[in-house]
């Protein structure tokens, strides 16, 4: 059995990372793929639960290595019962958020240690990194603008402009590092013209 593709979909707040997983899924699997769609943190019962507590404002105060190692609990899980199996099975396995975004969220903006980050994927993921990660970019106002529509804010939008102005530069730094993985898309852009840069990457990535 040929190993499926993991591909990945990053950004900051209210990009439009949920928006455009249906539309991935549904091109795919127009392509002939099975997909399995996911998400962190979260994508297991567990993992879901983890999720709750860290996104949760009324949680008491939650320490940055606290945090830093509930992702990466809720990540050694779904990597084990979804992300693995789903992958193995030949599925291509379609994740709202991975690693990038604690590089971005733990690393830049909370400013924990990069190579404490870099351990921790080395422990729980092994050799398995994302073969493509789509991250949509937009200016931080347009994102808080669009997440704001929902009405309520989780723990981490409840942040300051400063922690989001550090997460989207650093997952700009990475992309500028990985440019063979990390496809910039420009997700400020009506939705259509967001969709057809996606596309492109798309069917240059499956050539
Ligand atoms: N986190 C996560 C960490 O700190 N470390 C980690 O390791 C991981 C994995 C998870 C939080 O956890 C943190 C980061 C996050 O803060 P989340 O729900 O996954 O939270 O992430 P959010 O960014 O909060 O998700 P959102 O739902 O807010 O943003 P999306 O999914 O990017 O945006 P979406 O698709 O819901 O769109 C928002 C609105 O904009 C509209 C949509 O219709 C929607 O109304 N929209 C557009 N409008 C105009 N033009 C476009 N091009 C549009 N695209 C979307």
């Amino acid at each position: 059995m040929r190993r499926g593709k993991f591909i990945t979909l990053e950004g900051g707040e209210g990009v439009g990372k949920t928006t455009n997983l249906t539309f991935i899924k549904d091109y795919l699997q127009q392509q002939g793929m099975t997909v399995t769609v996911t998400r962190e943190p979260g994508g297991t019962a567990l993992a879901e639960k983890i999720r709750q507590l860290v996104l949760d404002v009324d949680s008491e105060s939650i320490s940055d290595t606290t945090e830093l190692l509930l992702m990466f609990a809720a990540r050694a899980q779904h990597i084990q019962h979804v992300i693995e199996p789903a992958l193995a099975q030949g599925n291509w396995v379609l994740c709202d958020r991975f690693t990038d975004a604690t590089y971005a969220y733990q690393g830049g903006g909370r400013k924990v240690s990069i190579a404490t980050i870099a351990l921790l994927e080395q422990l729980v993921q092994g050799d398995l990194r994302p073969d493509l990660t789509l991250l949509l970019d937009a200016p931080i106002e347009i994102g808080m603008e669009r997440a704001q529509k929902r009405g309520t804010f989780d723990r981490f939008e409840a942040e300051k402009i400063s922690f989001f102005t550090r997460v989207r530069e650093m997952y700009l730094t990475r992309a500028t590092e990985q440019p063979a993985r990390i496809k910039v898309i420009q997700a400020h852009q009506p939705l259509i013209e967001v969709q057809s840069e996606i596309i492109a990457v798309l069917k240059q990535f499956a050539l």
